[in-house]
């Protein structure tokens, strides 16, 4: 499983600043620390970019790159920073992301920079309601890179993961729908989730269950990617095999078979108890793993 690092971005309050004031040092600290904890791609998060954009994206990548050998995931809504970020890039660079909104401009740059790239299944109405919708956005997307001869394999498909705290907007499950037909819509086709999201709203010491519990589901589906916390140790060690009977178990729960709670291992509990939270069909308070 590739594993992407989501730890440079605008919105942290400490390399938000660096980022605005191109400061190098701590951006360049945080580049290492993650690539030192194992994960394969630093995403360079520097949200909308409207205002000069292509600017920091482009002193963004040369700062990373100048410290670290590792490809980076361009995340930015502009595709005009995403090109200027591209043009400087080494090796092979992933577009974070690309939808159908803004397809017509962006995927012209897969080709002319020879990168791979995340299509976001966000429809011109907005996020998706199903697995269906998922489905139609997939293809339509697909459609317009093949015609203009990308191919399939050059495709990330994020079904957008949503927070579980959200109970009324829970997508989880049409989420993990999709994951498991994705390998029928588009044959060759890869896929990213970004983990985080599912715990977004909820307390920071409890993050990681909500975090580490999507991703075993989600390796259920063979997933090919997820964007995540690099500094998350437990999480890489499960996303690299080391907890097999963890996500053995996980995957028994998912087919229905609840393990009596009371006989495990408390720690392992706590993993058990977060399935149905993440997919809503429990819903979500800030002390569900205490009842
Ligand atoms: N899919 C794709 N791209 C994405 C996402 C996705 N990019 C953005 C996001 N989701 C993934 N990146 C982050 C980055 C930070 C956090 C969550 C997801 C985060 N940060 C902490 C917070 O906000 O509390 C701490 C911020 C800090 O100080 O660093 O949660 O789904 N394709």
């Amino acid at each position: 499983m590739i594993l992407i690092g989501e730890n440079i971005n605008i919105m942290s309050k400490t390399l938000g600043p660096a980022l605005r004031e191109r400061n190098a040092a701590p951006i360049q600290k945080m580049a290492r620390a993650m690539t030192e904890a194992g994960v394969d791609y630093l995403d360079i998060n520097i949200g909308p970019g409207r205002r000069a954009g292509d600017e920091m994206m482009e002193w963004a990548v040369k700062t990373v790159q100048e410290v670290v050998d590792m490809p980076l995931s361009l995340d930015c809504t502009n595709p005009v920073a995403i090109e200027a970020g591209l043009k400087v890039h080494k090796g092979r660079a992933l577009i974070n992301s690309i939808s159908l909104v803004r397809m017509e401009e962006e995927l012209p740059l897969v080709t002319r920079y020879d990168a791979d790239f995340i299509g976001l299944l966000w429809g011109r109405e907005g996020m998706p309601r199903d697995a269906d919708e998922r489905s139609m956005i997939a293809m339509e997307l697909m459609m317009a890179a093949n015609e203009m001869g990308i191919s399939t394999e050059t495709i990330w498909f994020d079904p957008i993961a949503t927070p579980a705290s959200n109970v009324d907007t829970n997508q989880v499950i049409p989420c993990l729908e999709f994951m498991s037909i994705l390998h029928d819509i588009a044959p060759g086709g890869k896929s990213a989730v970004g983990l985080s999201n599912v715990s977004n709203g909820t307390p920071d010491h409890l993050r990681p269950y909500l975090n580490r519990t999507y991703l075993m589901m989600l390796m259920k589906h063979n997933i090919h990617s997820a964007i995540v916390d690099a500094f998350d140790a437990e999480l890489i060690k499960t996303a690299r095999g080391e907890r097999s009977e963890r996500v053995a178990m996980i995957h028994r729960i998912m087919d229905g078979e609840m393990p009596d709670l009371a006989s495990l291992d408390p720690e392992e509990a706590k993993y058990a108890k977060s399935v149905r939270v993440v997919t809503g069909e429990v819903l979500y308070s800030h002390s569900w793993l205490d009842v």
